[in-house]
């Protein structure tokens, strides 16, 4: 006798596209002489490697079977294979085929996006349909796609601000494709203004360093500083300094401007401290001859060779740089109208001598 397995067989495709693989069924004789058989069907849909063959006793044949897909709609469709022997006897094979439909291609380029320039941005595709092979983002919608990714979504860096139009285009195997637009609103960023200081209260007169850490993505950023409140720029420096003399607290104002003319300003309130140096003393702690200055680095600048400074009963502070030529002499302690001595001045800093001389009487170095 013979002997036809499987029974049943089961394809799936989908509609317009390829067909599936051929599967396999096995004809087995079991009877005691040569066995010649046909395989017939009435489906046309359904394709065979032979209509007819012989197998040996105890031998077995193989019948590919096969399910085109061209002209079929989606839907399930049932055929059969008869294989007969010519006896009485045949076998028939149930052919199953699901045939899916495949969705429409359609490109979903997301929705509205918004970010600040130099931030990322998620394009985002996943909303589209179809059998996509391939996403192509045009960010700026200029013909030129920038990017070609089999992953749905996509990160952009605009480096500029303004308005985009993004544009997805979507394709399939073979090649079909579809397009969507969204926009993109890039917005202009503003600087964040920063600053310290190396000191914040002193007494007398002294110079404060102040360092900038205003961050900006528009570089490069300009500087406008107010260091003593009065609505007057005192340095576009970056980094300035600022000698304080009269004592009072002082709010201090970095107005930072960016390369496209954002603005960001930080004021910190009584952010500097001036003491008074001797209460009821001007603050000219430093005198060489007639003439009073705040700073000794001042006085020393001008002095001559043989010539005196005197300095008050009070706190210096101040970072000495010594490199002229000459002996300088400087007293130390003396009284708010430098007609005596009262104690001893006290220098805050470091004093660097090059050359020439100083000598000191009634200073004490910090
Ligand atoms: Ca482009
Ligand atoms: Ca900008
Ligand atoms: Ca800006
Ligand atoms: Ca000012």
């Amino acid at each position: 006798s013979m002997q036809t397995s499987p029974t049943s067989l089961s394809f799936e495709g989908e509609s317009g596209g390829s067909n599936p693989a051929s599967q396999n069924v096995v004809i087995t004789n079991n009877s005691s002489g040569t066995l010649n058989w046909t395989a017939t069907t009435a489906n046309d849909w359904i394709t065979l490697s032979a209509v007819s063959g012989s197998t040996a006793v105890s031998g077995n044949s193989i019948l590919s079977i096969g399910a085109g897909l061209s002209g079929l709609s989606a839907g399930t469709y049932t055929g059969h294979v008869t294989v007969s022997s010519g006896t009485p006897a045949a076998d028939i094979v149930t052919i199953n085929l699901t045939v899916i439909e495949i969705p429409p291609l359609i490109a979903n380029a997301g929705d509205p996006y918004s970010a600040e320039e130099g931030e990322a941005v998620l394009l985002n595709g996943s909303s589209s349909s179809g059998r996509i092979a391939l996403y192509e983002w045009d960010v700026d919608d200029d013909g030129t796609y920038e990017y070609s990714t089999t992953s749905s979504t996509q990160s952009h860096t605009y480096t500029m601000d303004g308005t985009y139009t993004v544009r997805l285009r979507i394709s399939d195997a073979g090649g079909s494709t579809a397009e969507d637009t969204e926009t993109a609103t890039i917005s202009d960023s503003v600087p964040t203004a920063d600053f310290t200081a190396d000191t914040m209260s002193g007494t007398g007169s002294f110079t404060v360093i102040f360092t900038n850490n205003s961050t900006g993505y528009d570089q490069p950023l300009t500087y406008e500083w107010d260091f003593d409140e009065d609505g007057i720029i005192d340095s576009t420096f970056e980094n300035p300094s600022y000698l304080y003399t009269v004592s009072d607290t002082y709010d201090v104002a970095l107005t930072v401007t960016d390369a496209d003319g954002s603005i960001d300003t930080l004021t910190i309130t009584n952010y500097i401290t001036v003491n008074a140096g001797i209460p009821g003393c001007a603050n000219f702690p430093v005198k060489k001859g007639s003439t009073l200055y705040t700073e000794v680095q001042s006085a020393y600048n001008v002095a001559s060779d043989g010539e005196t400074i005197e300095t008050q009963d009070t706190d210096i502070y101040e970072d000495l740089s010594l490199s002229r030529d000459v002996t300088v002499t400087m007293l130390g302690g003396y009284n708010c109208d430098y007609t005596g001595t009262s104690g001893t001045t006290t220098i805050n800093g470091n004093i660097s001598i090059t050359t020439g001389t100083l000598i000191l009487e009634g200073i004490v170095l910090q």
